[in-house]
């Protein structure tokens, strides 16, 4: 299917003349015109509320979006990726995360062979190696006892991982110290390693290809640390192991086969936490946690493979990002967790969501004639509150929010004085009041009413009709998590089925990885090098090698000329 057969199809022309008739009303009518509309909005599944009364839509647009749905071969591209096709088809693989959570005994084919044993073996290896460091029979060289881990990766091998354990922390081994290392910048590796005692360190080195500049210089930063603290080349073999698809490059590193956990050219980058690369979470929380998160992963997908649409939360948060970029003109999503644990949560989502639908062409290579994945971003509740919120009650750019609470805290803590009740409590008043605040706004009238003096009038005035979806859960779980992250990759392929594109590639990614390669010699080489760039990049080298040789700026901490 080609971008104009997209814009042509009756079902996209039928939205757009839709949008047409009902795009401005506004939610105030919506929910005036229909009393039960919070239940007729709203979806259950796997533990997670799904409430997007709060969207502008009505129930023929959600017929609409579920047409066009159709049209574009939702429920076959669901079928599809769940058998193990090669729906990333501009790397010709499967995109097979589904098999990372399948029960053991469950049969998925990839080119004829199926993968569940695999995965279990993997697993079961993990459990082995988890159980021993926590369990301390599993002990550094000097034969200390293994307390703090360094995740070392980068992109999909550690926004997942560094998400997965803040989110998790309160299930964690408190007496374990847990790190993430990721950037290029030494600070980072050097603020990680600072304080802590080599001896009781173990490394995760995480690369699919082991091959990442960033990753593989940090590993060279961790092995030296280790030996120079160590002194003994023996200590690479107790204090490191790796996560990764390539045995040989692993090998060159000096990781020997028995400590390298393996995972499959079919698992992508940012579909990875639920594989090996969650080795870090599973040190974190123990491999009965970790079991329990990867149940919540597979009930949201076999809710997701057996749903009809209109009840499928992963189909609905799809069709609904759908109709709020190409029919409404919303550019970004903001990311709302009312849940301090899920502070990486929208740092993950970022990579989930952009690096998987940020594409200009369709998966036939045609470019396509309508915007694709909006930009996520978002911080956690109430603190956002104090600081953009003001842009999407009273901006003139249209937000919609998704925003995500617990019913049940994990921590407790009671409010002193009048009115008494849990902190959660405010928490959550916070979260429910700002979905109505935005969709319902509050008019002139009502700000008149307030006695508010009329030059201030319209600066006191909200526009309202700002559209939020809720998503509500018992409690912060590793089950639960596992539904929420699942829910967010679905949903995000059905923008890509819609929008169709291939979901699953990154060659955006891998042309950053090139660039970097070719700067570095030029800055690195003895004598100033030719410079064949631009000449902004020209003198931008010519500026970075001078500061940095200036011996009178390298000598003081100021950045004072
Ligand atoms: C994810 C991307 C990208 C990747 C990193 C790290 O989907 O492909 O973020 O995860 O570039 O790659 P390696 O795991 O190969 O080091």
């Amino acid at each position: 299917m080609s971008t104009v057969e997209l814009a042509a199809r009756p079902q996209w022309q039928a939205l757009q003349r839709h949008a047409a008739q009902i795009g401005h009303r506004h939610l105030r009518e919506f929910f005036a015109d229909d009393p039960k509309r919070g239940e007729r909005f709203s979806a259950e599944a796997a533990g997670l509320y799904l409430d997007y009364a709060k969207q502008r839509v009505d129930a023929e647009t959600i017929g609409l979006l579920d047409a066009l749905a159709q049209a574009c071969g939702l429920p076959q591209r669901i079928a599809a990726m769940f058998r193990g096709d090669a729906i990333n088809t501009s790397e010709d693989r499967p995109a097979l995360h589904v098999a990372l959570r399948a029960p053991r005994g469950e049969k998925i084919l990839v080119r004829g062979h199926d993968v569940v044993p695999d995965v279990h073996a993997v697993l079961d290896r993990m459990a082995a190696f988890s159980e021993g460091v926590r369990g301390g029979e599993r002990r550094g060289h000097t034969g200390k006892r293994l307390r703090n881990v360094i995740s070392i990766g980068i992109g999909g091998s550690d926004l997942g991982p560094v998400m997965a354990y803040e989110a998790l922390r309160a299930y964690s081994d408190r007496d374990m110290t847990f790190r993430f290392v990721s950037n290029v910048d030494g600070t980072d590796f050097s603020e990680a390693t600072r304080d802590l005692d080599a001896a009781e360190t173990l490394f995760i080195i995480c690369s699919k290809t082991f091959t990442t500049l960033e990753t593989l210089t940090n590993a060279h930063a961790a092995r030296r640390w280790c030996l120079a603290a160590l002194g003994d080349e023996q200590a690479v073999a107790s204090h490191f192991v790796a996560v990764s698809t390539n045995a040989d490059e692993v090998a060159k590193f000096g990781i020997a086969a028995e400590n390298m956990f393996g995972f499959w050219d079919w698992v992508g980058g940012r579909y990875s936490m639920d594989s090996a690369i969650g080795l870090s979470t599973m040190l974190a929380i123990g491999t009965a946690r970790f079991e329990e998160m990867l149940a919540g992963f597979h009930a949201m997908d076999e809710h997701f493979r057996s749903t009809p649409l209109a009840r499928n939360l992963p189909a609905l948060m799809g069709l609904l990002a759908v109709w709020n970029s190409n029919f409404l003109g919303a550019t970004t999503v903001a990311v709302l967790p009312y849940e301090q644990y899920l502070k990486r949560f929208p740092a993950y989502l970022q990579q989930l969501t952009m690096e998987s639908n940020g594409k200009h062409v369709t998966r036939e290579g045609a470019p396509v004639g309508y915007s694709t994945g909006p930009i996520y971003w978002g911080e956690p509740g109430t603190n956002g509150q104090h600081s953009f919120y003001q842009l999407l009650h009273q901006g003139t750019r249209l937000v919609p929010c998704d925003f995500i609470g617990f019913a049940q805290t994990l921590n407790p803590v009671p409010v002193h004085g009048e009115g008494g009740g849990d902190q959660h409590d405010l928490l959550l008043a916070n979260l429910i009041a700002q979905g109505e605040a935005l969709a319902f706004g509050k008019t002139a009238a009502q700000v008149r009413a307030e006695g508010v003096a009329e030059a201030l009038v319209p600066h006191r005035t909200f526009e309202g009709n700002r559209p939020s979806t809720t998503i509500l859960a018992r409690r912060l779980t590793p089950y639960a998590l596992g539904t929420l992250v699942a829910l967010y990759e679905h949903s995000v392929f059905v923008q890509g089925v819609i929008w169709d594109i291939d979901s699953f590639d990154q060659w955006g990614v891998e042309l950053g990885k090139q660039l970097a390669k070719a700067t570095i010699a030029e800055l690195t080489a003895a004598e100033p090098p030719a410079l064949h760039h631009d000449g902004s990049t020209n003198e931008l080298i010519r500026r970075y090698r001078a500061l940095r040789d200036d011996a009178t700026t390298a000598a003081t901490t100021s950045n004072r000329p």
